[in-house]
């Protein structure tokens, strides 16, 4: 079993990196940008899954560390793309919830967008549904909030699923929603499903905010959603999460 120590010692050793899976335009297209996805390149095992190794962290109070290594990688990564003339938007991070309530978080945030020379907007935060759902923290408020005055995009994730009340939406500076893959399913052979896409769109679009279909596994999901109205995609009809080195020429190849 994977324990604590191994894990401090992969975070020490560079082992848990970023993969990056691609979120594209259903207007255009194009990238619009890149969601960072945590993963162990395990000498031994391969790559592991963050599910088989945050719980351990989270239940440490240790998800902090993995925040930091992996808002870097993304960051470093959203450099090296401009460097190399690609325009690709921007990158999203998930905050867990302890991350949301550290006090520094602004600042720690600040300054890895200043030591890359990145724009607060090229940052995108990904809150889960479920963190502002529940009765919010003031730590978390300030800082989703302090993040968006800042300039970064605020993505709220597995839209549909956490109960967040139209009112939590509003005292959050949220930019877009990201519908749930439950929703995106068979979006386009099952008319019941049709029906609750479109009401969050609906609901989106009424609040002024963009959206993002999750999890398209087929083409024919992807065109629904874009016929839908769904402004943004993302899934494994476009690309599975992939190592940074893959990406430029992903992009050349897709684009
Ligand atoms: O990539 P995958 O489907 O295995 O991710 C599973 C879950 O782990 C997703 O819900 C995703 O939000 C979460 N996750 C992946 N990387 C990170 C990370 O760097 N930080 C946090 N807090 N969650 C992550
Ligand atoms: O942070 P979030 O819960 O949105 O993380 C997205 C998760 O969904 C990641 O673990 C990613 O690997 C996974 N994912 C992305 N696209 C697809 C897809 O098309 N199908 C499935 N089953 N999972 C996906
Ligand atoms: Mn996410
Ligand atoms: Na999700």
């Amino acid at each position: 079993a994977i324990g604590l120590d191994d894990l401090a010692a992969a975070l020490e050793a560079g082992q848990i990196v970023p993969f990056f899976q691609p979120q594209v335009s259903t207007d255009t297209g194009r990238v619009t940008g890149f969601e960072a996805l945590a993963r162990w390149c395990h000498p031994e095992r391969g790559v592991v899954l963050p599910g088989q190794f945050m719980p351990l962290l989270e239940s440490h109070g240790q998800m902090g560390r993995l925040g930091e290594v992996i808002l870097t990688h993304a960051l470093r990564a959203l450099h090296g793309w401009d460097a190399a003339g690609l325009d690709v938007g921007s990158v999203g991070v998930n905050f867990s919830p302890a991350e949301l309530r550290d006090p520094k978080l602004i600042d720690k945030v600040r300054w890895q967008l200043d030591r890359f020379d990145l724009a607060p907007e090229r940052l995108t935060v990904e809150v889960l549904e479920t963190v502002i759902a529940a009765t919010p923290d003031d730590g978390v408020v300030r800082n989703v909030n302090g993040l968006a005055a800042l300039g970064c995009r605020v993505d709220l994730d597995d839209f549909g699923t956490g109960h967040a009340s139209i009112s939590a939406t509003r005292r959050f500076a949220v930019s877009r929603l990201k519908i749930d893959r439950s929703f995106v399913m068979k979006v386009d052979r099952d008319p019941e499903q049709q029906k609750m896409v479109s009401a969050i769109l609906t609901l989106a679009e009424q609040l002024g905010l963009e959206t993002l279909g999750e999890g398209a596994e087929t083409r024919g999901e992807h065109a629904m959603l874009a016929q839908l109205g769904c402004g943004h995609v993302q899934g494994f009809c476009i690309a599975r999460p992939m190592p940074v080195e893959q990406t430029v020429d992903w992009i050349r190849m897709y684009e």
